[in-house]
């Protein structure tokens, strides 16, 4: 449809310049998730065009709080894309609007992985590593203030994301009880654990390839899939130091500049 085209261009126009923006559903009323999705993807193709390259998938609304407070059942998922990854803990204000932290555990792929009735021993044979990571959001709606098609249109609030150096074996750790703890400028600020992202990550990896598989799509190999917030999201502003520490994995010093 022509107009999912327009209301893309429009997206991709305020993500690129970091510029906030009102609600979609306000001005386009009557969209469907499904045409915020492919929205989404629309937004994505331009990014390609440009230069960019899909690199994988992240989970979002994956705590059963984030979910009552959006009044949905289901997670979300947005494309991550080459110029979206940080190649050091580093996050640069600039292109940013009002960015947020969020530790999560990543998935890397050795095999491409898809169809409506995968489980999670599939997702461990297909997977290489799991690795800490933390992802930027930063919805381009103005206070971070929109519905589920408009986030979903946004592509799920991605932004940056990080991933550690150090990969582990998926056997290597219950990773649902892996323990976080969040500290901003020395102050401890959130705490949680694996179990936090639909009881285990591997659902979020079971529940992305589901939701893929209604649109033909899947896990590439070599992909990274974001698996969703272990801790509620912390706002970032210059000079922050956020250290995320993954019990038994180590800690990721993220810096906050301008
Ligand atoms: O990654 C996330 O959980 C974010 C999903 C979108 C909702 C938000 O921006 O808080
Ligand atoms: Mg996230």
């Amino acid at each position: 449809m022509e107009e999912l085209g327009r209301i893309a261009d429009w997206i991709f126009q305020h993500q690129r310049q970091a510029q906030e923006m009102g609600r979609v559903t306000d001005r386009w009323p009557g969209l469907t998730v499904e045409d915020a999705y492919r929205i989404q993807e629309l937004v994505v193709d331009r990014m390609v065009a440009d230069g960019d390259r899909v690199v994988g998938w992240k989970m979002g609304l994956t705590s059963a709080a984030k979910q009552r407070s959006m009044g949905v059942a289901e997670p979300i998922y947005g494309r991550l894309t080459a110029a979206m990854e940080l190649s050091e803990p580093v996050l640069h204000l600039a292109g940013t609007i009002h960015p947020r932290v969020e530790p999560e555990l990543a998935f890397v792929f050795k095999r491409s992985l898809g169809g409506p009735s995968v489980r999670p021993r599939d997702v461990w044979l297909a997977t290489e590593c799991v690795l800490p990571a933390f992802e930027i959001i930063d919805s381009r709606y103005q206070n971070f203030s929109f519905t589920l098609i408009d986030v979903v249109a946004d592509n799920a609030s991605g932004c940056r994301f990080y991933v550690g150096d150090q990969g582990y074996a998926p056997y290597a750790a219950r990773w649902d009880e892996v323990g976080v703890v969040v500290t901003k400028n020395g102050e401890v600020v959130q705490t949680g654990a694996g179990a936090a992202v639909l009881g285990h990550p591997v659902q979020s990896v079971v529940t992305l390839v589901r939701m893929l598989d209604r649109i033909g799509a899947q896990i590439e190999a070599g992909m990274v899939v974001l698996t969703g917030g272990i801790t509620e999201a912390v706002h970032l502003a210059a000079g922050d130091r956020v250290d995320i520490g993954f019990e038994g994995l180590g800690t990721i010093p993220l810096r906050v500049v301008t």
